[in-house]
């Protein structure tokens, strides 16, 4: 594309500008055409960074290789520089704006020099609707290029969208290696010493300095569509969430829509693209999004959400034909994948793709891999991009400018023990309270101790652009504004019994969960109360197909034990009180009732209570 095709002077003189400062060599204007997807492919695979994959068995896909140093987003390295520390809040990290603008430009001066800067413009959400919202990349990277043509609708398309004066969301980045003349280049570059991804809320702006991966430096994602956007929401009076958004369609063909926020390592891509079980003929759920709800009251007073992505970039370890056939599927061509591992016949393989692996393999360092050899053929955080459009799964409503309609959010966690596979708040406040306290037990994939439950209020602690206690207070602030708000539940796939096993088989058997979900929006099935609100018995889920079920494991699924429930409610405490003075005053009304509820039981009935 022409720069005389560009008609927006503010985008313009910012282009000129940081020219000034990273000194590239040439300044490219991305189009998004599909010509230009394969030319920067070929060059990709010129510089070294993208290998093709076989044609006959992955068509029009890539791996790339990162450097070891650049695997994985780095959230010590990650700042919200707001004008005020408190408005960054205790959960992120905070530099005066000035400061860090000072450091910055030392940092970007003359980091582009013997590259190319693209000028990335995209559009996050459908084009055309009101709840999308631009912004421009500029990169020296061309491998951020493609990936922003897969994750976002990028191009002339979104400039037409800006017009001359429109809004967009600045977004710098650079891997930080410029190249000296006759300086051969790295397949991978990056800074090894520096790393810096720096959000200006008040001025809608990202910095990312030093990294070529993923969430680091495809700005769209979680810079923008969550840091950036919560802040949007919280002053605009909307949400911008780490949810997947699904449809359910019932044999009758009714249709809901749900959003889901878990934290990492729950397989919310496989929930996403969930296959009814055996038993369940006529039931169909669709896949809107797997990652990032943006979230609106419409004229009816009914909260609508859009997928403001237009990819999937998912771990791609644990994947496969029997966790998540749907993505399988998915990424069955026009797919980059980031640190798996080569097969001998030219195709990819990652741990739990297939029960056997291959014999041998080349790993995501590059290096010779037997299955004996000790070491892991691709890296945990092994990626794969790919355009959403190749999902099965795809629901019909995906570029649905106006969004869909919520009828339900569903929260989660790993939780081996204390919380039920399901559970219906009692109301919207103490939904928001559910919310607020989810988190997961680390695995031996985490680092720290093992079994340690990690708080991840709403999935959003590393991606809210502000203030936690303000964020809980913008949720709570809902419940005034509408009285059409989706139902609050709860949910966890991964409780273990005492023999350490997990009790719930999960996966397409999630859909008996999800059935009971959507009848409870409609009051369609009934719910027992206890302590936290309202739960299925056994006889409330549907068990087609999984007759062998047993009532007593549903039991243990569903038990509240007392003991438990103290120690939960002490660890709930501790949490906020890390988190913060701004709290909203109902989570402490909550408390206490929850308190008093189980004082009582454990009165009336011994320490053994079930509550
Ligand atoms: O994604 C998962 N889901 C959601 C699926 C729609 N996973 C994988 C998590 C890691 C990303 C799950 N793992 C789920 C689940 O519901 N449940 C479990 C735990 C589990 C693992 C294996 C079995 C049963 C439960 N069964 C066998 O392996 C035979
Ligand atoms: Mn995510």
């Amino acid at each position: 594309m022409n720069v005389n095709d560009v008609h927006h002077e503010g985008l313009k003189s910012w282009v000129n500008q940081i020219v000034d400062l990273c000194q590239p060599d040439k300044v490219y204007w991305c189009d998004g055409s599909e010509n230009e997807y394969q030319d920067l492919c070929n060059l990709l695979v010129r510089q070294g960074t993208l290998k093709p994959l076989n044609p006959h068995k992955r068509p029009n896909s890539f791996l790339a290789l990162s450097d070891p140093s650049d695997v994985a987003r780095v959230e010590d390295k990650t700042f919200v520089c707001s004008q005020k520390p408190e408005d960054a809040g205790p959960t992120n990290n905070w530099v005066d704006p000035k400061e860090m603008k000072t450091k910055l430009n030392g940092l970007f001066r003359g980091c582009m020099k013997g590259r190319t800067l693209y000028v990335v413009p995209f559009c996050m959400g459908p084009l055309g609707s009101p709840l999308s919202k631009l912004g421009v990349e500029l990169t020296e990277s061309p491998y951020v290029a493609v990936s922003m043509k897969i994750m976002t609708r990028m191009g002339a398309k979104a400039l037409r969208q800006l017009g001359a004066d429109g809004d967009f969301v600045k977004c710098l980045h650079s891997v930080g290696q410029p190249l000296l003349p006759g300086q051969k280049d790295a397949p991978w570059p990056c800074n090894k010493e520096q790393k810096y991804i720096v959000h200006f809320p008040e001025e809608e702006s990202i910095w990312s300095f030093g990294s070529g991966y993923g969430g680091n430096a495809l700005l769209g994602k979680k810079c923008f569509a969550l840091r950036i956007a919560s802040t949007m929401g919280r002053d605009q009076g909307w949400l911008a969430e780490h949810m997947l958004i699904l449809g359910v369609e019932s044999p009758q063909k009714e249709k809901k829509y749900v959003a889901a926020a878990f934290p990492s390592a729950c397989g919310k891509t496989n929930f996403a693209m969930l296959i009814p079980p055996k038993g369940f003929d006529g039931w169909k759920v669709t896949t809107v999004g797997d990652d990032i709800a943006w979230i609106r009251l419409d004229s009816e007073g009914r909260l609508r959400a859009i997928n403001p992505e237009a990819g999937f970039f998912g771990v791609a370890p644990g994947t496969s034909a029997k966790t998540n056939p749907n993505a399988m599927k998915t990424l069955s061509r026009n797919t980059i994948f980031t640190n798996v591992a080569l097969t001998d016949e030219g195709d990819v393989w990652w741990e739990g793709m297939t029960e056997t692996p291959p014999s041998h393999l080349i790993d995501w360092q590059g290096q010779d891999w037997t299955p004996d050899c000790g070491r892991p053929a691709a890296h945990p955080n092994a990626r794969f991009t790919v355009s959403a459009t190749q999902c099965p799964s795809l629901d019909s409503q995906f570029d649905n400018p106006e969004g869909v309609p919520l009828s339900a959010f569903i929260f989660g966690g790993r939780r081996a023990d204390t919380i039920p596979l399901v559970c219906e708040s009692r109301d919207w406040k103490s939904g928001v309270y559910m919310a607020a306290t989810t988190g997961s037990e680390t695995t031996a994939a985490a680092t720290g101790a093992v079994g340690v439950v990690r708080r991840d209020p709403m999935a959003m602690l590393p991606f809210c652009g502000y203030n936690m206690g303000d964020y809980f207070n913008h949720w709570v602030s809902f419940e005034s504004k509408t009285s059409r708000l989706p139902k609050i539940f709860c949910v966890n796939w991964f409780r273990k019994g005492t023999n350490g096993k997990f009790l719930w088989p999960g996966f397409g058997d999630n859909m008996r969960v999800l059935k009971w979900i959507f009848e409870r929006v409609d009051g369609k099935t009934s719910a027992t109360e206890n302590v936290l609100g309202w739960s299925p018995e056994f006889h409330d889920l549907d068990w087609s197909g999984l007759e062998s079920f047993s009532e007593e494991t549903f039991e243990k699924l569903m038990t509240l034990e007392l003991a438990h429930w103290e120690q939960e409610l002490k660890s709930q405490e501790e949490f906020f009180n890390k988190i913060g003075s701004r709290l909203p005053k109902v989570f402490s009304e909550i408390q206490s009732s929850l308190k008093e509820k189980l004082s009582n039981i454990s009165e009336s009935q011994g320490p053994n209570a079930h509550v």
